[in-house]
């Protein structure tokens, strides 16, 4: 399917994979609509990616945690005139590395609002124009972590199972109506993810990916990509992607 002047969606564009993903989107000339917290780095982001490409590229503060600031931003599209075409839910986290018994309920509420409900909000939001006009795509960012759980990380795998859940049931409530429904589930990806989980430790975060290749944000964008340019009846349901170092959440070859 051929890009060009399709409306894309992104949310937690303003680092990592969803940057990535605004990468390859404006170099097959897709218009933007970036959203996260930082408008300073999306505004950078939008500036150089309008300097490269022939694309509009429109920078939006967001916070998906906020049910109206989700439901106003959509509005404020829908004014202007400017239909969703694709929309990718990538905005999300890890906060943290705890047992249950000892997890901090803040980082708790944290990955549950960003993950599951910043999510569903956008979902929420978005497919009605979707369904209204026959067409379109919701591309979700899920993780292995939605596929097992492992040591420490109940939550955010909870979270992840979640949008696993999620993207299952959204392609069942809108068969029928044309719209695609995908999920791509990176291993580990080298991103500020592990920066944000760990509070901005930067010696734990590099622990992570020593001794191992990690996937890069621009592997998961590629992955992103292929979906979104499959033909209109042809739809990826849900992508594992892992590093080769990697073999399951915590099956890894780490070279010491
Ligand atoms: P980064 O930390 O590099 O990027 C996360 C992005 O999410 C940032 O742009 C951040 O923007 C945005 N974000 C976080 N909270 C909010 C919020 N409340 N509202 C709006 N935007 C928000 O990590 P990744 O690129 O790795 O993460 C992207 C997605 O990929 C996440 O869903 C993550 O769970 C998933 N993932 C990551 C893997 C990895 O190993 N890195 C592996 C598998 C999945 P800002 O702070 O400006 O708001
Ligand atoms: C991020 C990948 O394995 O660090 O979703 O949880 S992992």
């Amino acid at each position: 399917m051929n890009l060009d002047r399709t409306t894309i969606l992104i949310t937690g564009a303003s680092s990592g994979i969803g940057a990535a993903c605004a990468r390859a989107f404006a170099k097959v000339g897709a218009d933007l609509i970036l959203a996260a917290r930082r408008i300073d780095r999306l505004s950078d982001i939008a500036e150089q990616l309008c300097s490269t490409h022939d694309v509009d590229v429109r920078a939006m503060p967001l916070d998906v945690r906020s049910r109206e600031a989700v439901g106003s931003c959509v509005q404020a599209l829908e004014e202007d005139g400017v239909t969703v075409d694709i929309l990718v839910n990538n905005a999300g986290l890890a906060s943290g590395l705890a047992t249950v018994q000892e997890g901090d309920i803040e980082d708790w509420e944290k990955m549950i609002d960003t993950n599951i409900k910043g999510l569903l909000y956008l979902t929420r939001a978005v497919v009605p124009g979707m369904v209204e006009r026959g067409s379109g795509h919701v591309i979700n960012i899920g993780s292995i972590a939605g596929h097992e759980t492992y040591p420490n990380g109940a939550v955010y795998c909870a979270t992840k199972h979640a949008v696993a859940a999620i993207n299952r049931g959204l392609a069942i409530d809108t068969l029928g109506t044309g719209i695609r429904v995908s999920s791509v589930d990176p291993g580990l990806v080298d991103t500020e993810f592990s920066i944000v989980r760990f509070h901005g430790d930067q010696e734990r975060a590099d622990g992570v990916y020593k001794g191992l290749t990690p996937l890069s944000a621009d592997d998961v964008a590629d992955a992103v990509l292929f979906c979104a340019t499959r033909p209109p009846h042809a739809n990826v349901r849900e992508m594992i992607l892992m590093p080769t170092d990697q073999a399951a959440a915590v099956h890894v070859n780490r070279k010491e």
